[in-house]
């Protein structure tokens, strides 16, 4: 009777997740339970695991095939991945509502990306990407109530209101880049800088697949091999360019192998301590002199490519759907921590009312928030210029421009 009482409550705490637990390996319902009504103290201070090997090219040695996962970390990594799953939930709701206009290309399922790569770096270090920004901006610092309000084209968004999804920047964070594939040169130009100022500080560029087709990506591997700039180009490979899969846009899928001459590694990027560890290896290879490093991070965009793609006339709902059920980035930490006795359901179900709760204050100050006044629309173009004119989108309005 009581077992049959714990097995009754595990569900309702769990809700869906509780089928899941019928899975090989998973701990079974009772136990979850009593992890999930014991002491924070009780918890596992930190546990280790077991992660997918990395393809290599170019390199004798990769990435370790272990990890450990401190607690803390694990619930700073699940906190920080489900704003920005919930932050991209909203930002799909405000548009639908129109609210927010424009272009908006949203990054849920991709978090083990951003959150990983943020992981393994100092602040010190340089990011750089392409439109599908909303995530880089948050993890580079950026609060959500600021990146929603970019959103809404309201006066206190992180570009203040002028920027919108595309442009959003926050400090060592340089976008935000709408035109395919030019923001790898100027993420060269950063490591670049990094190292001609002899900084121990590197540069993150970050492209799609669809933009590792182009001929300006090959122009800079060549001058960051030749000039061993600390850039590591990383590929997020989320199997479509627009509504184009990889197949029919590459004659070699094999991105981690593009650079040719450039070492490369293939990560698995729905696993955020994957993504963790090969950005250390590389950043490590990239601080020791020894030049740039390719990383092809597989992934998956759950959303559309933009807002006016539905994302199901190229691709089977079935596919979405099996990518959220099989390796679904939040939920395989949520797994690892729960069985592993370094949080219990409940603890993660806390977080996600917080983060629920985060989310409808910052989308709350988005909504109210004023337009950035007219006469400031020609402000912030230049950091240094002296004041001039800037024309509007009608010939007969012209704007000052006060820096
Ligand atoms: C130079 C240029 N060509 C074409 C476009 C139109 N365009 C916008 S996104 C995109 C596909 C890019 O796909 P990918 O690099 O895989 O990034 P993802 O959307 O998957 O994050 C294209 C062709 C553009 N913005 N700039
Ligand atoms: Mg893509």
């Amino acid at each position: 009777m009581r077992k049959m009482l714990l097995a009754a409550l595990s569900r309702v705490l769990q809700g869906p997740a509780a089928a899941a637990a019928a899975r090989p390996g998973a701990v079974s319902e009772v136990s979850r339970v009593v992890v999930a009504s014991r002491n924070y103290a009780d918890f596992a201070s930190e546990a280790t695991f077991d992660i997918k090997k990395c393809d290599l090219h170019r390199l004798e040695e990769g990435p370790p095939v272990t990890a450990v996962l401190t607690r803390e970390e694990g619930l700073h990594y699940y906190r920080t991945m489900q704003t920005i799953r919930r932050m991209e939930l909203k930002s799909d709701q405000l548009y639908k509502q129109k609210i927010i206009r424009g272009f908006c290309h949203l990054y849920d399922g991709q978090e083990a990306c951003c959150v990983g790569l943020e992981a393994a770096i100092n602040p010190t270090d340089h990011v750089i990407t392409a439109y599908r920004a909303h995530g880089y901006a948050y993890t580079r610092g950026t609060a959500v109530r600021e990146i929603l309000a970019e959103l809404t084209g309201r006066k206190g968004g992180c570009a203040k209101g002028k920027g919108g999804s595309m442009h959003m920047y926050a400090h060592h964070f340089y976008g935000g880049n709408g035109i395919v594939g030019a923001q790898v040169p100027l993420g060269a130009g950063i490591a670049l800088a990094c190292k001609y100022f002899g900084k121990d500080e590197i540069c993150l560029t970050l492209y799609g697949d669809g933009a590792a087709n182009q001929g300006q990506i090959f122009e800079t591997y060549n001058m960051a091999a030749l000039w061993k700039l600390p850039c590591i180009f990383i590929c997020e490979n989320n199997r479509y360019g627009m509504g184009t899969s990889v197949e029919r846009a590459a004659a070699s899928t094999d991105y981690y192998k593009r650079g040719d001459y450039i070492p490369g590694i293939r990560v698995d990027g729905m696993d955020i301590l994957c993504v963790r560890e090969a950005t250390k290896f590389a950043a490590e290879h990239c601080r020791s002199g020894k030049g740039p490093m390719l990383m092809e991070l597989q992934t998956y965009r759950y959303h559309g490519h933009s807002m006016s793609d539905p994302g199901i006339s190229y691709r089977t709902r079935e596919e979405i759907q099996e990518v959220r059920s099989k390796s679904d980035p939040i939920t395989l930490l949520k797994d690892r921590m729960v069985n592993n006795s370094l949080s219990s359901v409940e603890e993660l179900k806390e977080i996600d009312v917080e983060v629920r709760k985060e989310i409808e204050e910052a989308a709350q100050f988005a909504t109210t928030d004023p337009e950035p006044p007219l006469e400031e629309l020609g402000n912030h173009i230049y950091k240094n210029e002296p004041p001039f004119e800037v024309r509007g989108p009608s010939q007969w309005i012209k704007y000052k421009s006060v820096g």
